[in-house]
């Protein structure tokens, strides 16, 4: 998909998770709104995936490791065909497969994650099978940047430079805000594009919100030779919808019904200026 239409999915994404959340009055919204340019990028243009094959061995994996997400992933998977779009009304009710985080009995989902800090060690073992198997495909792991308070990040991340893992790409959605406030108060993290460096990763850091940045870099990986990549996306939680914006209590705030009209009205204007400009067909 271009990266016109990249930027205008991307708000379609976030008016169906707002609909979402509000219809089953649970979710967490503002870690959604953030990472879900990083999803749009990833899964409409960047990786290699087939929603009619969903096992394909070749197949480019995603692992959410901050599975608390997981909003914007269900509706891409929607979107992209793998599992009926209607099943997004079944989100978190009782008996739906479509729970609060990922769940790999629904296809596209490598793993149960959801306990922070488990996806990368997992991602590792990943892409180390596929180059003892020889095959080409990459591993890209979506971290949250309160989860690198866990230590099993760390060791995950030694692994993944030990075994030089070039095709492993560890993203952090860097929204400086984790369940209860700023991400330095609860666990100061900086110098943290230094700690990942130290640990023998090829650190870059770009706009996580920036369709055409996320492209251009999604698509220069591998940056190094026998190097694990860890993207810092320096990203908005809440992202798309001002008034959520930055805002601490949106982590797993419900829109109201009037929150909600709000909202989708000011991302309706968004597509509209989209349109004005010529970059939506
Ligand atoms: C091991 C573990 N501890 C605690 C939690 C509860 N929890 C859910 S989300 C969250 C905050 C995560 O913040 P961050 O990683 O920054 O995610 P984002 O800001 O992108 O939502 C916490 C502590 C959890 N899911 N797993
Ligand atoms: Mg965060």
């Amino acid at each position: 998909m271009e990266t016109k239409a990249l930027k205008a999915k991307a708000v379609q994404v976030r008016m169906d998770l707002l609909r979402m959340i509000h219809g089953a009055k649970t979710g967490h919204t503002g870690g959604s709104l953030s990472n879900t340019d990083i999803l749009t990028a990833l899964y409409y243009r960047v990786m290699n995936i087939d929603s009619q094959n969903p096992k394909w061995a070749d197949r480019d994996r995603f692992i959410a490791s901050k599975g608390h997400s997981v909003e914007s992933l269900w509706c891409i998977l929607a979107d992209l065909g793998f599992f009926p779009k209607e099943e997004l009304k079944t989100f978190s009710q009782f008996g739906t497969r479509l729970i609060g985080h990922p769940n790999n009995k629904v296809p596209g989902i490598e793993m149960n994650t959801g306990a922070l800090g488990h996806g990368l060690a997992i991602s590792v073992g990943m892409a180390l099978a596929a180059k003892r198997d020889g095959r080409n495909y990459r591993v890209f792991c979506l971290m949250g940047d309160g989860e690198q308070a866990e230590g099993s990040v760390w060791e995950a991340a030694m692994a993944g430079a030990h075994y030089k893992l070039d095709n492993l790409i560890g993203i952090i959605d860097r929204n400086r805000l984790q369940i209860s406030g700023s991400t330095e108060d609860v666990m100061g993290l900086e110098p943290l594009e230094e700690k990942w460096s130290s640990f023998g990763w090829h650190v870059v850091s770009i706009d996580g919100n920036d369709m055409d940045t996320l492209v251009k870099t999604f698509e220069a990986i591998p940056f190094v030779l026998d190097q694990p990549t860890l993207i810092m996306a320096n990203t908005v939680k809440g992202k798309g919808v001002s008034f959520a914006e930055n805002v601490p209590h949106w982590h797993h705030h419900v829109p109201s019904d009037a929150e909600l009209e709000k909202a989708l009205a000011e991302l309706s204007a968004t597509l509209e200026l989209f349109k004005q400009e010529g970059q939506v067909r």
